[in-house]
């Protein structure tokens, strides 16, 4: 697959205001926030897009979801917050590396836009 921005920021490339990192998982602050708290947390597995991910990577789905708790409780988001992830074209998605949005500080608004 492509080498997209967010290997380079895995790979210390470009800089990211990191927020969390281990092994399997990375969380920056999104660098064109949609609220006072944006934060992506992306594998580093390159996975395109959850499309694109197979049986092989049920744990590292988990995983995921489990450190956005663990990013969200260690910022603060004490009430509450969104999870997003942009899936494909009509998904808004412009990073072709599979990544997870937390959206807190501000109330969210249903439906999304
Ligand atoms: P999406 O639309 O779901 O593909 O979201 C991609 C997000 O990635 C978007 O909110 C902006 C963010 N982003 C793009 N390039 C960079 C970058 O170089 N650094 C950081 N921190 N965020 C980026």
């Amino acid at each position: 697959m492509s080498n997209t921005i967010f290997t380079k920021i895995i790979n210390r490339e470009i800089p990211a205001n990191i927020v969390y990192e281990d092994d399997l998982v990375l969380a920056f602050r999104d660098i064109n926030p949609q609220a006072p708290t944006h934060i992506l947390v992306i594998p580093k597995k390159e996975i395109t897009q959850l499309d694109t991910a197979t049986k092989e990577d049920e744990n590292l789905l988990g995983y995921l979801l489990l450190t956005v708790k663990k990013v969200a409780e260690q910022v603060g988001l004490k009430n509450g917050y969104r999870v997003v992830i942009n899936n494909g074209n009509d998904g808004g998605q412009t990073v072709d590396h599979l990544h997870l949005h937390i959206l807190g500080d501000r109330q969210m608004n249903w439906p999304p836009g």
